[in-house]
């Protein structure tokens, strides 16, 4: 399926492909089964010594799918897959995840073309041969006409900057880089630094096993009951015997006048209720747990004020309810509009502070001052402790792209590209780097969205994109300038219509210091899809396209 070395390429360039796919997570892997379908030589590298991406490094106890899960979470292309994988409970957990993307690689014959344990450290794009030389940690220096890029909205982990944090004498962990051999907790005293959906997920199960857990918390977090049940086989079954209709609901997008773009809401206007109407729904999705709470929630939660206020309210209700101590219940209740930072899902959260072995540390009023060889020190006092598990979140979105850091025509590396703005085109291309796709990049709807799907439709718009390429014998496409300033308008005005961008979140890049605050999320959902298939049916507006040169033509017919 490789083609012959092009005359004008190092001798140290050994292989060339049509394509070389960057990560073997949820994305990689479709991408490397649908361009290798189109008859295209793809070869994918990851990292990490076994499939799975974020699947892959998160393997944290409690960790499990945060957003609609089973058998939402899942690819959707192949209707024997989804009739196949029997999902065993409401919100898959990780090690269910994991085997499930064990058995997608092994059903499409996948780990033929993926080379694990091989991090891309660099990719350089060359305008003459319109072709990207890509350099491996593990010597492997390859060519390829297209590199996509699908290195995962949440993978590369933040590692806060703790004076003394090397100096720990215990053992330190990172949620997101998670050991492969089981971690005992038994009889330690354990600090965790971070309260986001990791930290809500590992607390109450660290909590089970230590002697004694601390908990770090800067921002205090909303979150609801997730509700995790077996799922039942008629559950199951209805899914699979309406899957067409399923589907297409999965991919519908609401009216152009909802309230908020992304999603329908109940269709319910909470101006035409009452109060007491209004809270009988909350109290009802708060029973009925899961993301319900959003999506079955008013359409204006996430864009008025005042419903999500009241939302807060009742949310705040629940955690004086629930938290015996009233101390810590006040030191729990968050300021921030709900949902506006990741909406998290909880196994007894909250209940947690009700066991006598666990503390909290508001750091707003008690800030770390720095970590000595036996524990956390805090403006209040030192706490003890054996071991620090830090779940302390990713640099998201931007940040395995920036980790990357390609380097485009004329030299120009992303780094200097992106220092103020992630400038791209319908999130998936960036001018000056000609030839390179990105999935679930800045500007697609990537985690706001399901992201299998989100992949596997991404996937697709650049397999059309190829395609239109190869008929009409172009070598290079990369978006103008304008393309790209109009849709960062695009997208900025969409966030805009909502709360999101008022919340300093990972969103927004505000839990990275120093990285520009931009909400870089496409928050139409669906519609977005219909956005970039409607670019394309145009004659790709906005894209500027180049022959292929004769160096530089791999001409993938002869190369297949
Ligand atoms: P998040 O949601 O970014 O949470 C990270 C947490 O760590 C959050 O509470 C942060 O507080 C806290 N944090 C980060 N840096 C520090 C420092 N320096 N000191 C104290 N506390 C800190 O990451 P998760 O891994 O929980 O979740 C990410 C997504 O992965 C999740 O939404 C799922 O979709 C999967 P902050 O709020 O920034 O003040």
């Amino acid at each position: 399926m490789t083609s012959t070395t092009h005359p004008q390429q190092t001798d140290a360039v050994t292989e060339h492909y049509d394509a070389v796919v960057v990560g073997a997570g949820v994305s990689g892997m479709y991408a490397l089964l649908h361009l290798r379908g189109m008859g295209l030589s793809v070869r994918t590298y990851d990292g990490a010594p076994r499939i799975g991406g974020t699947w892959w490094y998160n393997r944290y106890p409690g960790a499990r799918v945060d957003g609609p899960s089973a058998p939402l979470y899942g690819y959707t292309f192949s209707d024997e897959l989804v009739k196949e994988w029997d999902w065993t409970e409401t919100q898959s957990s990780q090690p269910e995840v994991l085997s499930y993307l064990d058995h997608f690689a092994d059903r499409f014959d996948l780990r033929r073309d993926i080379e694990l344990d091989t991090r891309v450290d660099d990719a350089r794009y060359d305008e003459a041969t319109q072709r990207w030389t890509i350099e491996t940690g593990t010597g492997r220096c390859v060519s390829a006409a297209f590199l996509i890029c699908a290195v995962g909205a949440l993978s590369t982990p933040n590692t806060p900057d703790i004076h003394g944090i090397d100096d720990f004498g215990g053992r330190c962990l990172h949620t997101g880089h998670w050991p492969e051999e089981p971690v005992s907790f038994e009889g330690k005293r354990v600090g965790v630094i971070g309260t986001g959906s990791s930290g809500i997920q590992v607390i109450p199960e660290i909590a089970k096993e230590a002697a004694h857990v601390t908990v770090f918390q800067r921002t205090p977090q909303y979150t609801v009951p997730a509700r995790n049940r077996p799922l039942k086989a008629e559950e199951l079954a209805l899914v699979r015997d309406n899957w067409e209709m399923v589907k297409a609901g999965m991919m519908a997008p609401p009216a152009a006048d909802a309230a908020l773009p992304m999603a329908p809401g109940n269709g319910r206007s909470p101006f035409e209720e009452t109060p007491e109407q209004r809270h009988a729904l909350y109290q009802e999705l708060w029973e009925q747990g899961t993301l319900a709470f959003v999506y079955g929630n008013y359409a204006e939660l996430l864009v008025n004020e005042e419903i999500n206020r009241e939302v807060c309210a009742f949310l705040q209700g629940k955690i004086r309810e629930i938290v015996d101590d009233p101390d810590t219940a006040e030191k729990l209740i968050p300021d921030h509009f709900y949902g506006t930072k990741r909406p998290i899902l909880d196994s007894g959260y909250y209940e947690t502070y009700n066991r006598d072995n666990v503390t909290l540390v508001d750091l707003r009023e008690d800030p770390i001052e720095e970590m000595t060889r036996a524990g956390v020190r805090t403006v209040m006092g030192e706490h003890p402790i054996d071991m620090l598990v830090l779940a302390t979140g990713f640099d998201a979105i931007s940040g395995s792209m920036l980790r990357l850091d390609p380097m485009g025509r004329g030299g120009i590396r992303l780094k200097e590209k992106w220092e103020s703005r992630y400038h791209n085109y319908l999130g998936l291309m960036i001018s000056d780097f000609p030839n390179l796709f990105m999935i679930h990049g800045p500007g697609t709807p990537g985690v706001l969205y399901l992201m299998p799907l989100g992949a596997e439709l991404e996937t697709e718009w650049i397999a059309n994109c190829l395609r239109h390429m190869s008929e009409r014998g172009l070598g290079a496409v990369e978006p103008t300038h304008e393309a790209e300033l109009a849709w960062d308008e695009e997208v900025s005005a969409l966030a805009e219509k909502t709360l999101f961008p008022r919340t300093d979140s990972w969103y927004t890049g505000a839990n990275i210091p120093g990285k520009p605050r931009h909400f870089s999320v496409h928050v139409g959902g669906p519609a977005y899809f219909h956005r970039i298939a409607e670019i394309a049916e145009q004659g790709y507006e906005g894209f500027a396209f180049a022959p292929a040169t004769s160096v530089g033509s791999n001409d993938r017919e002869e190369d297949s």
